[in-house]
């Protein structure tokens, strides 16, 4: 296959629970486009220094490298504009970069005082100094600390997810009657925190958790029998 997408996962290879991966598995999706999920690990720099940086998702495009999921999408969408939409014209390009911003730095970091911790026994042995050290870094506190008041802190997070929750009151996705990028950008955060942990980040009554399985229909079982590989043991 010419098209690679480098994925992060965990002790178990086929565990892929990136948020931002998860974007891009979707837009890949939503273009029908085959591609080649390939595992890659934290502390697997060398594999993506192609890239010319240090994270993933990387998409490998034939001969184009495109790091940063949002850079992702953007190529994606001039790369095949003949495939189905991921914006829908380039005002709601423009506004699908305010969900972007808003994901990474409201919903992704109230997530992580949910569910960071959880993430570790997850991880591949190779990666878990690497993990608890950078984010330690990161967050400015241990990884078990982050967490630690996450009883009361999910009330404030779900408080902060009112927008989105006065969007879905009125229309069955974020992009209106059909998914499209801003809700795999949103829903990258809800499947990685559904990977990785068993807290209830959502009240079950929730519109928002109500779109989360509309989001899984549709994304289908690779999304949501994910968590189930959670535990299984690299079997190389
Ligand atoms: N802005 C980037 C963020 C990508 C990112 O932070 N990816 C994480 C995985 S979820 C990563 O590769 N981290 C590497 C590290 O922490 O060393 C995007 O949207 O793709």
């Amino acid at each position: 296959m010419d098209r690679q997408l480098y994925d992060l996962a965990g002790a178990n290879p086929e565990f892929r629970f990136s948020p931002y991966c998860w974007r891009s598995r979707l837009a890949l999706m939503h273009k029908g486009l085959r591609t080649e999920f390939l595992p890659w690990r934290f502390t697997e720099k060398d594999k993506i220094a192609f890239s010319g940086q240090g994270r993933v998702p990387v998409l490998v495009d034939g001969g184009r490298v495109v790091a940063d999921s949002w850079n992702i999408a953007l190529h994606l969408e001039t790369t095949y504009p003949d495939a189905p939409s991921l914006f829908g014209g380039p005002q709601a390009q423009a506004l699908a970069r305010f969900v972007n911003g808003w994901a990474d730095s409201v919903q992704l970091p109230g997530l992580s005082r949910l569910v960071l911790a959880d993430i570790v026994p997850a991880l591949h042995e190779g990666d878990v100094e690497y993990f608890l050290r950078s984010r330690q870094e990161r967050f400015g506190m241990p990884v078990e600390a982050v967490c630690a008041g996450r009883e009361r802190e999910v009330e404030t997070f779900r408080a902060n997810l009112a927008p989105l929750r006065l969007l879905l009151r009125n229309q069955p996705f974020v992009c209106g009657e059909a998914p499209a990028y801003a809700d795999y950008i949103v829903f990258g955060g809800f499947q990685w925190a559904r990977c990785v942990s068993d807290f209830p980040v959502l009240a079950a009554d929730d519109v928002v958790a109500e779109w989360v399985e509309r989001m899984l229909d549709h994304a289908g079982p690779q999304a949501r029998d994910m968590p189930k590989l959670r535990r299984v043991q690299n079997p190389l």
